[in-house]
């Protein structure tokens, strides 16, 4: 069964992280919610990995702040594609995180989203994108959902345009 892994690298992550968790609900798209911290439990967060490839995870969504290795630490374990989304909060409110999650090393990438959650639900929306490559039922989804996007700008832009 393939899904979504989401990995927070504490509890404090989810205030954020279920607008991640809400989109994929949206879209019906199967997820698994953990938390794992490549700092406090790293032998977790390693065993996590394989037995979550084993099952079907098919995109690791990785949420953390501050020192923020999660996704590198995810990259480490896969070849899955590794989302990473940097969480705001601690002494630079989450400048800290977005450049420890975007700064991989070459050969290791992490694709990293916005802080907030604007990151956490794109982190949603890429990962679809990444399942729709060989899902036509959810490319389809997502092309539908570009349409309701743009259908809003225009009515929206109706409502309020004033044209000479
Ligand atoms: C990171 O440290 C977590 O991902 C979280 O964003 C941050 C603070 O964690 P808590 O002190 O709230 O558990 O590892």
């Amino acid at each position: 069964m393939d899904f979504v892994s989401i990995i927070m690298g504490s509890k404090s992550d989810y205030d954020v992280m279920k607008y991640c968790a809400e989109t994929l609900e949206q879209f019906q798209v199967k997820y698994e919610l953990i938390i794992s911290s490549a700092h406090r439990s790293p032998n977790r967060t390693k065993k996590y990995i394989k037995e979550a490839e084993k099952k079907g995870a098919k995109v690791f969504i990785a949420a953390a702040g501050m020192a923020a290795h999660l996704a590198g630490a995810l990259a480490a374990g896969t070849t899955k594609p590794i989302i990473g989304v940097p969480m705001k909060g601690g002494a630079m409110d989450g400048m800290d995180a977005m450049l420890s999650t975007v700064q991989m090393p070459a050969g290791m990438p992490v694709a990293t989203v916005a802080l907030g959650k604007a990151g956490a639900v794109n982190s949603a929306y890429l990962a679809m994108q990444i399942l729709a490559i060989t899902d036509k039922e959810l490319a389809t989804k997502l092309t539908e959902d570009r349409a309701v996007k743009e259908k809003k700008v225009v009515n929206d832009s109706r409502e309020i345009e004033v044209l000479i």
